[in-house]
């Protein structure tokens, strides 16, 4: 398994370095500003922490462009952003404000933010296969040099879409590239009851797709891997399957009782992985302790702002819940707009003008 931890750390790489742990602080912080902020009930829906997983985050979208494309999960904070979503953007989302980036009607689980390429957090499990399949073949068919990158879980993979856009990807040499985080867990369940192979990556064997097995703690060796495969699909190298190790050190959502592991299991491979403690280690000499603090400050600024911007921002109007569920713009002469003002007038004939901005339930 590849990673980095002997290696260098200088120069050019070293900045790289830093730019990691910047973002994968901005991650940790937000996140747990959102378990903070879900247990004071400022937050409704649900919410599913990537903590212990940053690295995967950072060291990936660090090789994309903003026109490059992303997919994610229901575990897709840390996703959205490294890709480039704002943190005050993010925030509202999550308390259900329109100023979010889906005007506060998607929360956690369904943020999309098409500006910086990322097509959508998911609640449907490998709901993002069949969204890259289909950005990839885009690129191809637009003839840019685009790639569409697919974070998923380890569970995932035991579901039909996985397979059939894996096989898709491969046989028509799609500029695609699949990021397991391999976390360990499906909701409750361990993956050793779940599948009989330990690499998930020989999965990628079976349809003819180059793979590599990552130490997903570590941002370098995430970054690295996944910087060849862009290079691959860039140049028209086709798919590449990127396993990365990793482990999420909370619940499977924020109240998940965590019955099926022991406190013991969290703290052990915490104490010995941090993603974040291990890239601080790695830049231990160059990065002094302030140098470190500062990141940790400026974090928690940002993320209080964005909390700031957040209650300062009305809820979304009840009526705009009609609009944006298909493509199309708001001019009134659009079809889609009839379309939506359609519904809307007949589900809501007395709509009041502004809502309570509740989302929906179910993970
Ligand atoms: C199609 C579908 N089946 C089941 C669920 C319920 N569910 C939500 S998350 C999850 C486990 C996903 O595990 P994994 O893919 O390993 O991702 P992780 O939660 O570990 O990040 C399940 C079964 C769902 N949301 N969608
Ligand atoms: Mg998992």
């Amino acid at each position: 398994m590849a990673n980095t931890l002997s290696a260098p750390v200088e120069g050019s790489r070293r900045e790289l370095g830093i730019a990691m742990l910047r973002t994968m602080i901005r991650i940790r912080v937000l996140e747990e500003g959102i378990e903070k902020h879900f247990l004071a009930g400022d937050i409704p829906g649900f919410a599913h922490l990537s903590i212990g997983q940053e690295a995967v985050a950072a060291g990936t979208c660090t090789n994309l462009r903003t026109g490059d494309a992303i997919a994610s999960t229901h575990r897709g904070h840390g996703h959205t952003l490294a890709k480039g979503t704002s943190m005050r953007a993010m925030v509202a989302e999550l308390f259900a404000r329109a100023t979010g980036v889906c005007k506060g009607k998607g929360g956690s689980m369904h943020i999309a933010d098409f500006s910086v390429g990322m097509l959508g957090a998911n609640g449907v499990v490998a709901g993002g296969f069949g969204l890259v399949a289909g950005a990839a073949l885009s690129a191809v068919q637009r003839k840019t040099d685009q790639v569409a990158v697919c974070f998923f879980g380890d569970g995932a993979t035991n579901r039909g879409p996985f397979h059939e856009n894996l096989n898709l990807c491969a046989i028509w040499n799609l500029p695609a590239i699949f990021v397991l985080e391999n976390n360990r867990y499906a909701s409750t369940t361990s993956t050793a009851e779940t599948m009989k192979i330990v690499d998930v990556a020989r999965r990628a064997d079976g349809y003819g797709m180059a793979s590599v097995i990552v130490d997903g703690f570590d941002a370098f060796a995430v970054y690295d891997a996944v910087g060849v495969a862009v290079q691959r699909a860039r140049s028209g190298g086709g798919p590449t399957f990127v396993e990365c190790k990793t482990f999420r050190a909370r619940g499977h959502y924020i109240g998940d009782p965590e019955r099926y592991r022991a406190k013991t299991e969290v703290e052990d491979v915490m104490n010995a992985s941090d993603p974040i403690v291990r890239m601080q280690a790695l830049l231990g000499d160059a990065l002094a302790a302030a140098a470190f603090e500062a990141l940790w400050n400026e974090a928690r600024a940002e993320f209080a702002d964005a909390v700031a911007f957040a209650r300062s921002s009305p809820p979304p109007e009840r009526t705009e819940a009609f609009f944006g569920a298909y493509s199309g713009d708001r001019d009134p002469g659009d079809p889609v707009h009839a379309l939506e003002s359609r519904e809307r007038d007949r589900f809501m004939p007395f709509a009041p003008d502004v809502g309570s901005g509740s989302q929906g339930s179910g993970h």
